[in-house]
């Protein structure tokens, strides 16, 4: 089994814009961030690229590992560690011829059919949320609270990161709910300082394990 990071920090450049995506990976990672995502929802493929690189350039200096949220190609492109599939956008199986069997690749899943379905196609980790209500997506379902958690853990014989409004107070009872890890963008991205904030999250994780 790959090795999964426990603190995924997903950078966002319109919830703020004091900090570019490169920066914002390198401020988490300061704080101890294990993963680090690209998401972003606008732009070229050039651009999409272009900020890439800049972050795979910093993820490679410290060692951490760079996943792309959506696109294999730019993952691909810039020899990123992973690549984050959601439900509308390529089929794990594809992902999985396209992209090296080293590569990880992480699926979002809402049930325990589609998360037992991600795993048989190979994905190496399940994102699984929104846990609490999030306003950092625009198209997110309403929240699966925590009981829905465990359970989807139960049954997911590979890492499950949990999202959707977790922050400093929620982080150890996600974890204490059975996930191996949880991803975040407004609890650090938008937080006057996010080498401090992603610190604190650490923190709070290793805690609840
Ligand atoms: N997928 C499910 S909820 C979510 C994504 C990308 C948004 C997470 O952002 P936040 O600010 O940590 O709630
Ligand atoms: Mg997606």
């Amino acid at each position: 089994m790959k090795k999964i990071g426990v603190l995924h920090v997903i950078t966002d450049t319109t919830l703020q814009s004091r900090f570019t995506h490169a920066e914002l990976a390198e401020l988490a990672i300061e704080g101890g961030a294990d993963t680090v995502q690209f998401r972003q929802k606008h732009g070229t493929t050039r651009e999409l690229i272009t900020t890439a690189q800049s972050m795979q350039a910093i993820c490679k200096q410290y060692k951490v590992p760079l996943i792309v949220n959506d696109r294999a190609d730019i993952a691909l492109a810039v020899g990123a560690t992973g690549a984050h599939f959601g439900q509308n956008d390529m089929p794990v199986s594809i992902g999985r011829q396209i992209l090296s069997t080293k590569t990880i690749i992480g699926a979002s899943a809402r049930t325990e059919e589609k998360i037992l379905a991600a795993i048989s196609e190979g994905a190496d980790y399940i994102g699984f949320g929104p846990i609490y209500g999030t306003t950092s997506k625009s198209d997110a379902e309403a929240a699966k609270g925590l009981e829905r958690l465990r359970r989807m853990c139960e049954i997911a014989a590979c890492p499950v990161i949990a999202i959707g409004g977790i922050t400093l107070q929620t982080a150890g009872e996600v974890i204490r709910a059975g996930a191996h890890g949880i991803a975040v963008i407004s609890a650090v991205c938008a937080h006057p300082e996010p080498t401090v904030a992603t610190q604190a999250l650490l923190n709070e994780i290793h805690g609840a394990k």
